[in-house]
C-alpha cells in the first residue's frame, strides 16, 4: 500500500462492510480496506479503496480504524494479534455487541492505549447514507469528534455517553421491541390467514393500526419512570388475553407470542396489581 496515511481503515467487508465503505468513497474520502476472506473487496478498490494486504498493513494505513464484524468473537480475533500496531490509534466498532462486551472491548483497548468508541447501527446496509439512516456511539467522545465528517456520512451520529456499552444497550433493547413486535404481527398473520384472510390484505390492516398505537408507547413509559400505574384507560383485571389464546387456538395457530404475554399480564394480576394498567407488566420484567 502506499506510503501516504489513509482517513480511514474498513476491516470487515461484509454486507454493511462494504455499504459503510462504499459510502465513505462516494463522499471522497480516502479510505483502506481489508477483509479475512479475498475477493470481497474488488468493487470498493474499483471506487478507490486501497486494497490492505493484511490486517497490520490495513491498520498501519490510518488513524482511524472502523470494525464491521460479525460478533464480539470475531473482533476480539482479528484485533488481538494487531493490538501493538493499534496503540494510539481510534478503533470505531460498529459490530453489533451487547453492553458487557462493548465494555470489555474498551477496557481491553484501555489497557493496550487504544482509543475506542463503540456503535450500533440502526439501519441495513442500504440505508447507509440516507437520510433517516441512524447510529449511536458511546465511548470516548474524543474520538466521536475527531471521526465525525465520517460518521456523519454514514448516518444521524449520537453521541450517547462515555459508558461505552450505552450504544449497545440502547441498540439491543429497540431491537428486543422490534422483534418482539414483529413476532405479534406474524402471529396475527397466521389467525388471519387460517382463516382466509391473505397477508398482504392482514399488513394493509395491521400497519396503520400498529402505528397509531405507538401513541401509548410515552404513555408506559411515563407510568414506569413516575411508578404510578394507576390504570389511565384499562386494568390489567380487564385486559384478560385469554380470548385471544382461544382463538389462536380454535384455529389450529400456535399461540404463543400472546400466550406469553397473557402470561405475563396474569402474573402481576396473581401479585395483586389487577388493578393497575397494562405498563405494570415493566415491573414483572425488569431486573430486580
Ligand atoms: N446487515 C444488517 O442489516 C445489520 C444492521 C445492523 C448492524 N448489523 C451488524 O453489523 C455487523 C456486520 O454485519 P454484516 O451484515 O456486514 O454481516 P456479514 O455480511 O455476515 O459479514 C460479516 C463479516 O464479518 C467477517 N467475519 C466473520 N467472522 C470473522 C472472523 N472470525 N474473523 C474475521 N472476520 C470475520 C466476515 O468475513 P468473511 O466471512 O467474508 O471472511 C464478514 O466480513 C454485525 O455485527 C451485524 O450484527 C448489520
Amino acid at each position: 500500500m502506499s506510503g501516504r496515511t489513509a482517513e480511514a481503515t474498513l476491516l470487515g467487508l461484509g454486507h454493511m462492510g462494504r455499504a459503510l465503505a462504499r459510502t465513505l468513497l462516494d463522499g471522497g474520502h480516502d479510505v483502506a480496506v481489508w477483509n479475512r476472506t479475498p475477493g470481497r473487496d474488488a468493487e470498493l478498490v474499483a471506487r478507490g479503496a486501497r486494497r490492505a494486504a493484511d490486517v497490520r498493513d490495513a491498520v498501519l494505513a490510518a488513524p482511524i480504524v472502523v470494525v464491521c464484524l460479525y460478533d464480539h468473537a470475531s473482533v476480539r480475533a482479528t484485533l488481538d494479534p494487531v493490538v501493538d500496531d493499534l496503540r494510539g490509534r481510534a478503533v470505531v466498532n460498529l459490530t453489533t455487541t451487547t453492553l458487557a462486551e462493548a465494555r470489555e472491548l474498551a477496557a481491553w483497548a484501555a489497557e493496550h492505549g487504544v482509543r475506542y468508541l463503540d456503535g450500533a447501527i440502526m439501519a441495513t446496509p442500504p440505508l447507509i447514507g440516507a437520510a433517516d439512516a441512524a447510529i449511536l456511539y458511546s465511548g470516548e467522545e474524543a474520538v466521536f469528534l475527531q471521526a465525525r465528517p465520517l460518521l456523519d456520512r454514514w448516518a444521524t451520529s449520537t453521541f450517547e455517553g462515555e459508558d461505552p456499552g450505552r450504544a449497545s444497550l440502547l441498540d439491543l433493547a429497540m431491537l428486543s421491541a422490534m422483534y418482539t413486535m414483529f413476532a405479534g404481527f406474524l402471529h396475527g398473520a397466521a389467525m388471519a390467514g387460517a382463516g382466509g384472510v391473505d397477508a398482504r390484505s392482514f399488513a394493509r390492516r395491521a400497519a396503520p393500526f400498529l402505528a397509531a398505537m405507538t401513541e401509548f408507547v410515552a404513555l408506559d413509559a411515563e407510568a414506569i419512570d413516575s411508578g404510578d400505574y394507576t390504570a389511565p384507560v384499562q386494568s390489567l383485571d380487564w385486559s384478560d388475553l385469554g380470548h385471544l389464546v382461544r382463538a389462536s387456538e380454535e384455529q389450529g395457530v400456535d399461540p404463543a407470542p400472546i400466550a406469553m404475554v397473557e402470561e405475563l399480564r396474569r402474573r402481576q394480576v396473581e401479585a395483586g396489581h389487577g388493578a393497575d394498567g397494562f405498563a405494570r407488566i415493566y415491573e414483572g420484567l425488569r431486573r430486580r
